[in-house]
């Protein structure tokens, strides 16, 4: 059957849902023989916002398995939180090291 000229406009349309998942990085932070426990309770509480709680259970991960992940953000804030993480463990004379990881 012919095209009806009053609804057939000669256009083909075509909606295509292009969505782009942002690229997340985590935050792994590492084991060291020097740091105290209290010092990165104290970090993963100011840092990356979690309850005393959650900050010990990570803290004791990464005491007891080497390293944990702290949370994922996008490029820039992850890698604005692992320099904090190194300049507050600096001021401390800790040596304290966080790094990124892309999910
Ligand atoms: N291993 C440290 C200690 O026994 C504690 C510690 C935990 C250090 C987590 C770093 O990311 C760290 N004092």
């Amino acid at each position: 059957m012919a095209p009806d000229p009053h609804t057939d406009h000669g256009v083909l349309e075509e909606t295509r849902q292009k969505t782009r998942k942002p690229t997340l990085y985590k935050v792994i932070l590492l084991n060291d023989d020097y740091t105290t426990m209290e010092f990165v309770l104290q970090v993963l509480e100011t840092v990356f916002h979690k309850t005393p709680a959650a900050a010990h259970r990570v803290m004791m991960q990464v005491h007891l398995e080497g390293h944990a992940v702290c949370g994922a953000y996008s490029y820039e804030v992850a890698e604005t939180k692992v320099a904090t993480v190194q300049d507050l463990a600096k001021q401390d004379g800790f040596p304290l090291q966080a790094t990124l990881e892309e999910e």
